[in-house]
């Protein structure tokens, strides 16, 4: 793909904006860069891509900046309906995601695994697993370093490990990884997407250009799986723990049994999973999956599983306050999230609900709320909405932030009882991302 001397928008100066400004400028393109924040707040953007050569230029934010652009890259958080975008899908300018154009350049094979559960933990433990056999290896993408800013350096791994979001996938044309996971496909981001729909096509974009050579890998337990596994070029594999099937893997009791793409029969002692809850089952069975299809050993994925111990606000365990455990789930940004946190608990769980509403069907926690539940306590711009579907399921008691929210959890809580921040929502209303949210959660719990 030859960039040189093309006028390219970026849109957006977050990490994704900044690395793919600065990876265009050193293809010699023409950089125009466009946020939607206001001039000074752009400053710090402006010294990071400064430090790069090359022609670039900031715009407006607006759609009549079109008339001089070839080639879009937006920022993953620009919605579809940005009227820039929207304007350039009118006027038939290319979008392309971040992902897409670092693909184009990418040397090594890559693994890429989305979902809406479980992406940052498989995505991390499929990186571990490749390192401790020795393998070089890039663990990046939405899990926080742009794959662009991966292909301005040298590029001298053997794999590369890329989470990625379907609003990453939503602009792809070309993309394709030699081993593309999809780990489950629950309601969220419809407030970006538009709709549910929107959201699982874009997702399962990840297999869209795959040949026979590469593997698909799908969760058997989600029904769409089946019919989705019927139109891929790529050679599939299922994993369950639900069922048992002949191709992939399955939970058997207290094994793990895989069926490799040779057909051969191997197994996994369960016990080898040393992070809680049945969905890393899931993530761990594909992981293992994209593993041995990399080369890794079945022992080798055995030592690297009992050094795994899990990614920080993701069902953490935070502090233990009197026989009552607090646990930090603030990446649990979706409804689906939520419920993978409630199963993993037998004991009373009082839940912290709230932040900023992505529209989750909150309903479908109802029967989760009333067998495992024994207070909700909402918080945060989402709590009256939250309150209007499922309050009054159990216990149910509104306050404004966090801080009250920790404080009223352990207020209320009894010896035996877990506190768990498990939100169904976004942060941003009170804090700039889930970590910010989840450390936060923990001084609170610590200063209790
Ligand atoms: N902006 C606009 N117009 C818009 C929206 C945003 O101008 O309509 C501007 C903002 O003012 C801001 C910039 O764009 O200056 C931010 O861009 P961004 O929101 O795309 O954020 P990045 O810093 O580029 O981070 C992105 C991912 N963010 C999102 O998907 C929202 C990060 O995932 C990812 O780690 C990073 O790229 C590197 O790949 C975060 C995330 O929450 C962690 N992802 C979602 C998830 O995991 O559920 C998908």
């Amino acid at each position: 793909m030859d960039l040189a001397g093309k006028n390219i928008l970026v849109i957006g100066l977050g990490k994704t904006g900044i690395a793919s400004a600065r990876f265009l400028l050193g293809q010699g393109a023409n950089v125009f860069v466009t946020d939607a924040k206001p001039f000074p707040e752009l400053n710090e953007a402006f010294s990071e891509i400064g430090t790069a050569c090359g022609n670039w230029k900031f715009c407006e934010y607006d759609p009549n900046i079109l008339t001089q652009i070839e080639l879009i890259i937006p920022s993953p958080g620009v919605p579809p309906s940005n009227m820039i975008l929207a304007g350039a899908v009118e006027k038939n300018i290319p979008v392309v995601s971040e992902i897409e154009l670092a693909y184009r350049f990418l040397k090594p094979p890559m693994i890429a695994i989305t979902g809406t559960n479980g992406k940052t933990t498989t995505t991390t433990l499929i990186g571990n697993i490749l390192a401790k056999e020795g393998k070089k290896v890039f663990v990046g993408g939405n899990i926080g370093n742009p794959l662009i800013g991966y292909i301005d350096g040298k590029q001298e791994d053997e794999f590369a490990v890329v989470e990625v979001s379907s609003f990453q996938l939503q602009w792809i044309h070309s993309f394709r990884p030699s081993v593309a996971i999809l780990l489950n496909t629950t309601c969220d981001h419809v407030d970006y997407h538009g709709s549910f729909e929107a959201y699982r096509n874009a997702k399962e974009r990840i297999f869209q250009n795959q040949g026979a050579s590469d593997l698909a890998i799908l969760n058997a337990d989600e029904p769409r799986s089946w019919d989705l596994s019927k139109n891929l070029h790529a050679s599939v594999q299922f994993f369950s723990i639900s069922a048992h099937g002949s191709r992939g893997m399955f939970l058997d009791h207290n094994t793990l049994v895989h069926y490799t793409t040779q057909n051969e029969r191997e197994e996994y002692p369960l016990d080898m999973i040393k992070i809680p809850g049945f969905h890393n089952i899931e993530n761990v069975m594909a992981a293992v999956m994209a593993a041995r299809y990399c080369g890794c050993s079945r022992e080798g994925i055995i030592s690297a599983m009992g050094g795994f111990k899990g990614i920080a606000h993701r069902i953490e365990f935070t502090d233990e306050k009197n026989g009552v455990a607090f646990y930090d789930d603030s990446k649990g940004t979706n409804v689906g999230a939520v419920v993978r946190a409630l199963e993993t608990f037998s004991r009373p769980i009082i839940l912290l609900l709230g932040g900023r509403d992505k529209e989750g069907d909150f309903v479908t926690l109802s029967t989760l709320l009333s067998t495992k539940v024994k207070e909700l306590v909402l918080f945060g711009e989402a709590r009256d909405r939250i309150d209007g579907l499922i309050g009054g399921i159990v216990k149910t008691t509104k306050t404004t932030t966090l801080k009250e929210a920790i404080e009223i959890a352990h207020r209320h809580s009894s010896s035996g009882d877990i506190v768990l921040l498990s939100p169904g929502c976004a942060s941003f209303d009170e804090f700039s991302n889930y970590k910010e949210r989840g450390r936060f959660f923990k001084d609170v719990v610590k200063n209790l």
